[in-house]
């Protein structure tokens, strides 16, 4: 019987390796606690690592898409102001178009407006002319002075009527003159220099109507510096400026 409580004591007794054998229960308790806990808290870790890794390309993903969306709004903004200034530009030169075509339509009224007023003052000044006995041809005015004259008196009173003595420059206006069936001066002479016939306005001669013996002055020797024309078509003579003839005016309407 004291046996058993002396085995009962030595196993009793170490109280402190009873307690020793506790704690190592506990430690063991713990560490398979662990050990089952274990894979639970490496896979909560893990799924935490996945869940902040889906979260950051989240974020990234949603970064890209607002980087996106705000390059797409400018793009969007650059071409609708770029088209807007297009536009009106196009406007601009549609202004100016019509503004120059305006002015384009105002200029060609006023031309003919001015067409129209010059016809008009031409018709006036030749009914003007013809009620005082002046004959219209070609764009001229033709008067035959009343009295015999000297040339030179006879191109004062053309002067005087603010005209000369005719200047003959084709053959219808030869004939013209021819129709008036009298001898009479026009405005060619050599006064200055023998044989260089002069119109009255400077111009040279250069298509005449001389009669075939004509002129004579130089030839025999005459002062004979004055253009006539007889009524027929061709036949100017050359002759002495005192002698007294009539003379035909011409008064050149404005163009
Ligand atoms: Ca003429
Ligand atoms: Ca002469
Ligand atoms: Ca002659």
């Amino acid at each position: 019987m004291d046996h058993l409580t002396d085995v009962y004591a030595n196993v009793e007794e170490p109280s402190g390796q009873k307690k020793s054998l506790s704690k190592s229960s506990e430690s063991v308790y713990e560490d398979v606690l662990i050990e089952t806990l274990e894979p639970n808290r490496t896979g909560a870790t893990l799924s935490g690592v996945k869940k902040s890794s889906c979260r950051a390309a989240a974020v990234v993903l949603g970064l890209l898409c607002l980087l996106l969306l705000t390059g797409l709004i400018t793009l969007g903004c650059l071409f609708s102001k770029g088209n807007s200034e297009r536009q009106t530009k196009m406007i601009q030169l549609q202004t100016s178009n019509n503004n120059l075509t305006n002015v384009q339509d105002n200029f060609q009224k006023r031309v003919e407006e001015l067409a129209k007023q010059r016809t008009d003052l031409q018709g006036k000044i030749r009914d003007q002319h013809t009620k005082q006995g002046w004959v219209y041809f070609n764009g001229s005015m033709y008067s035959i002075s009343s009295l015999a004259m000297s040339w030179l008196d006879s191109r004062a009173y053309c002067v005087q009527r603010f005209a000369d003595l005719v200047i003959i420059n084709s053959e219808e206006e030869q004939k013209f003159i021819s129709n008036f069936k009298k001898p009479v001066w026009i405005g060619l002479t050599d006064r200055e220099t023998e044989g260089r016939w002069k119109w009255v306005d400077g111009t040279p001669l250069t298509k005449s109507f001389w009669n075939p013996l004509e002129p004579n002055g130089q030839p025999f020797q005459r002062d004979e510096d004055c253009a006539e024309n007889y009524y027929l078509e061709k036949n100017w003579n050359d002759d002495k400026c005192e002698h007294k003839k009539m003379g035909i005016c011409e008064k050149m309407l404005p163009p």
